[in-house]
């Protein structure tokens, strides 16, 4: 057990029971062209998450920590897309359209893969997810399980959606959640730090907050 400085208190690390959870880390969301900027939105804030996630990335994978990268997405044939997310914010480009990387935010397009700076190596499962929280219609939650796997370290986009819903579906589900400030982004500064806040809150209502060199330390 390793204490990592973490808000509200002192996060005890156990290596052999974490998993390094990646969060959607995809070409729609992080580039130009997909989902994230069909939905009106500044993908360049996004950014700034790559080079410490990827330095974590590297620390974990020399560290031997289990990795688990998430990407959300959808059938070819969009049976697994609800309507309602389809149509919400009447989008000029709605998923499954065609984007310029691809038909927006389905399997196996350009665009819905992760960028190319976090990309899977063998023996990294990848969770394709049809919602905004990675345990839903997954398999995650067995994944982790047979792992033996208790605490998740958390990167990824965007800290207010995604990040937010697996934090707090992780937590009902028993999980210790400590998520990376500075490997989490969001396309509004505000829900960035609110979106921190809310997990923090209450003596870490849903889990816990530190930056990632704090990981990393405790890795080497
Ligand atoms: N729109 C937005 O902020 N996020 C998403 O739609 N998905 C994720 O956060 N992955």
């Amino acid at each position: 057990m390793i204490a990592i400085p973490a808000e509200p208190y002192a996060f005890d690390f156990q290596p052999s029971r974490a998993a390094l959870l990646i969060i959607d880390m995809q070409r729609d969301f992080m580039e130009p062209g997909g989902f994230g900027e069909s939905l009106g939105n500044d993908v360049s804030l996004l950014r700034r998450t790559i080079a410490p996630a990827k330095r974590l990335l590297d620390a974990a994978r020399k560290a031997g920590l289990k990795i688990i990268h998430t990407r959300e997405g959808h059938r070819a044939d969009l049976a697994d897309l609800p309507p309602a997310k389809k149509a919400r914010g009447n989008p000029v480009v709605a998923i499954g359209d065609p984007g310029t990387m691809g038909r927006i935010l389905v399997r196996g397009e350009a665009g819905h893969d992760i960028i190319p700076e976090l990309y899977p190596i063998a023996g990294e499962p990848v969770i394709d997810k049809p919602g905004k929280g990675a345990f839903y219609a997954t398999d995650l939650d067995a994944i982790l399980k047979h792992a033996g796997i208790s605490q998740l370290i958390v990167c990824g986009v965007t800290t207010e959606v995604c990040v937010n819903t697996t934090v707090r579906e992780a937590n009902d589900r028993g999980y210790d959640c400590l998520v990376l400030e500075d490997c989490v982004g969001s396309y509004f500064p505000e829900f960035q730090e609110m979106g921190l806040r809310m997990i923090k809150a209450q003596c870490g209502i849903f889990g816990w907050v530190a930056p990632s060199s704090s990981v990393i330390a405790a890795l080497v």
